[in-house]
């Protein structure tokens, strides 16, 4: 069903569509190997909506209600959210490897904020402005703006789409990408029967009420930062609504299956707080081929610590067939979501049987799977508990020197709460952290003692614009940023078609911390992961590779994007700097991202950059500089580097004190080789 709405303005008429069935677009085919790729075209509306709206109307009460069209009923708690198109999760968007995705957005949030969208698990290889991140690869789409991403589905796999500006994802802008291949193409294929649109699962930890909010009591008082609340495919039951004396609740997720069968199921993490999540299904086990789109040998395991950004594709043998009935799929959080035990159950439903919930319990306490356990998000604590570095690719390695090389260039990113001042949650005169009571002190995500801070334009479409001053990394800051507050732009630069090996250590301080680590525009080879104690020091883990003794899978190590640092441990990512361009690799809780807790990797030099498609949008400070623009008006304008007109005179003043700067240079070097 589509619903159109349309807005005239004078003579203007334009026409969005809210498509609910979004299942059925053209694109959702069955992949096969000699059909040309597709033109696969959305139209999203980015609004700020609510809850159990009006659409709702008699739901819970009456439960088909809650399956009209605009009517986001989540689990039953009212609350503000961001939605695309009136459905949460938002749309799936689900492709054939090789199809061109074109989506438009629109921005009509209420508040005037920007906005923008990441495509997790795409590398955008070639396309790097199409990557959603602010104020990196793109200005946010404006208030009343639209903006069409436009990129190649060269990725297969399970992934996913999220908002990358603000909190915005933690309030519903997130939905699944499914990027499926032709029987012969997928190493896998023989493993199942059916993989199914209504077999996406996306879970979410959840707040009772709009994600800032609660951002801003923790931050800047003593508002507590622990969902209570946990969404399967946004919906759930967790609110009580009562008539007479009868209990309503809100409709939980449902998959159906046929008794006999092999499915599979993909799973993915929108988690935004820190909130490890153990997936299991009742009376099944679950046997994983995939983690981030990368094939792995089958595993069979009861259940799966999944973390924010991470995919798990499993497959599931429907085989209790004697008496049929209904099993609890389950979602149980861990860490911050662990204190007020978030958690939250959907039903297995074998076809033909009645239609009623399992008769066991569903409280958090009751979610725990025994078992084996794929991927313990700290690290292993007994032998049936399994990390996910101990898997092992499907295909054979390709001959590209990753795994047995040298790299060409190695960083260590260590991630720590540092307790200084920052001054943006702590003033030093007058509230600092030392006199405030322990409850409201707020420590500040890093690495390597960087709060990263996004430039005021995108580095990658403006480059220019952007003072070297504004960049740093550990080489290059001037002060002991392990006892003052460091906030500037963290980049590190590689050069195009370098071997990158990444150790990234989670020192494991002040208490124990969950921070899961994502790349973008690469696919790294998890090689070596480890757990030194409760807690370990960077120079440790420096000293322990130093010494050898940190071994690294050689073949056939996974592909992944987003992977677990136990806490007190440390993983090694390796991967080839192929895509140039400008890439975020950072910490996909929230709020320790947009605190700081990420770093921009350089690959190439700006000449190497794919150039910004035609009229791509700009935007940076006004520094008040009146006086006639001399400009016209076509915005192409740019000088050769990109810069615009107004720049050229500032760039000029560059050059001179770049020549200047270059004589003196000459001067001290005739000087000193004499
Ligand atoms: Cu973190």
């Amino acid at each position: 069903m589509l619903i159109s709405i349309a807005s005239n303005i004078t003579n203007i008429s334009t026409v969005f569509y809210f498509s609910v069935d979004y299942k059925n677009h053209p694109c959702n085919r069955p992949c096969e190997g000699m059909a040309p790729p597709r033109l696969c075209q959305y139209k999203w509306v980015v609004e700020s909506y609510w809850t159990l709206s009006k659409a709702c109307h008699n739901c819970p009460f009456n439960e088909s209600d809650c399956f009209r069209p605009h009517c986001i009923a989540t689990d039953g708690v009212e609350r503000g959210i961001i939605s695309v198109n009136r459905i949460l999760p938002g749309p799936a968007i689900e492709v054939c490897e090789g199809d061109m995705i074109e989506v438009k957005v629109k921005n009509e949030l209420s508040n005037a904020e920007g906005t923008s969208i990441h495509w997790h698990g795409l590398l955008q290889k070639g396309t790097p402005h199409m990557d959603g991140v602010s104020l990196l690869t793109q200005c946010p789409i404006s208030a009343r703006s639209s903006f069409t991403y436009r990129f190649k589905a060269l990725d297969p796999g399970t992934h996913y789409w999220h908002g990358h500006t603000g909190m915005q994802r933690a309030d519903g802008l997130f939905g699944a990408i499914v990027v499926r291949q032709p029987p012969n193409r997928d190493p896998h294929y023989a493993l199942y029967d059916h993989d199914l649109s209504e077999h996406v699962i996306i879970v979410n930890d959840w707040l009772n009420r709009m994600t800032l909010a609660q951002y801003l009591a923790h931050h800047h008082n003593d508002g507590d930062n622990m969902p209570s609340l946990m969404l399967i495919n946004g919906m759930g039951a967790y609110e009580e609504f009562k008539d007479g004396n009868t209990t309503y609740y809100t409709p939980r997720a449902s998959f159906t299956v046929q008794g006999g069968k092999k499915y599979r199921f993909r799973v993915i993490s929108n988690a935004v707080f820190e909130c490890p999540i153990q997936i299991s299904v009742d009376g099944h086990t679950l046997t994983v081929i995939a983690s981030d789109g990368g094939p792995i040998e089958p595993f069979t395991a009861d259940s799966f610590h999944i973390l924010s950004g991470e995919r798990y594709d499993f497959i599931l043998y429907a085989d209790k067939t004697t008496t049929l009935r209904n099993y609890w799929i389950r979602a149980r959080g861990m860490v911050l979501c662990g204190f007020k035990k978030a958690h939250q159950v959907a039903v297995l439903h074998y076809a033909g049987a009645p239609d009623v919930d399992p008769p066991e319990p569903t409280d958090w306490d009751s979610s725990i799977r025994g078992g084996i356990l794929l991927n313990p998000w700290n690290g292993p604590s007994s032998d049936n508990e399994v990390e996910i570095t101990r898997m092992r690719a499907e295909l054979p390695d390709e001959n590209d020197g990753v795994l047995t090389s040298v790299p060409d260039k190695k960083f260590y990113m260590g991630m720590l709460f540092n307790r200084v001042d920052s001054l943006k949650y702590n003033n030093p005169d007058l509230y600092p952290l030392s006199v405030v009571v322990s409850k409201k002190r707020i420590l500040s995500p890093q690495i390597n003692f960087i709060s990263s801070k996004l430039p005021a334009s995108p580095p990658l479409s403006q480059y220019n614009d952007i003072p070297k001053s504004q960049y740093c990394n550990e080489f290059t800051v001037q002060t002991d940023c392990s006892k003052e507050w460091c906030s500037c732009t963290h980049k590190v630069d590689v050069s195009l078609g370098d071997l990158v090996e990444l150790v990234v250590i989670d020192q494991g301080l002040p208490w124990e911390n969950s921070h899961p680590i994502h790349i973008h525009g690469f696919k790294f080879r998890a090689v070596a992961m480890g757990k030194m104690g409760t807690s370990t020091s960077f120079q440790a883990v420096k000293e322990l590779d130093k010494q050898g003794n940190i071994t690294r899978s050689t073949v056939r190590a996974p592909y992944k994007d987003s992977i677990t640092v136990p806490d007190g441990g440390y993983v090694v990512l390796r991967f080839r700097a192929d895509n140039p361009g400008m890439w975020l690799l950072h910490c996909h809780v929230q709020s320790h991202s947009d605190i700081g807790m990420g770093v921009i990797i350089q690959v190439g030099d700006k000449s190497e950059f794919p150039k910004p498609p035609k009229n791509f949008p700009r935007c940076g400070s006004w520094d008040g500089e009146y006086g006639d623009d001399d400009d016209d008006d076509d915005n192409d304008g740019d000088d050769e580097h990109g810069n615009p007109p107004n720049k050229v005179a500032s760039q000029a003043g560059v050059f001179l004190g770049m020549l200047v700067a270059l004589t003196c240079g000459l001067s001290f070097w005739n000087n000193h080789i004499s």
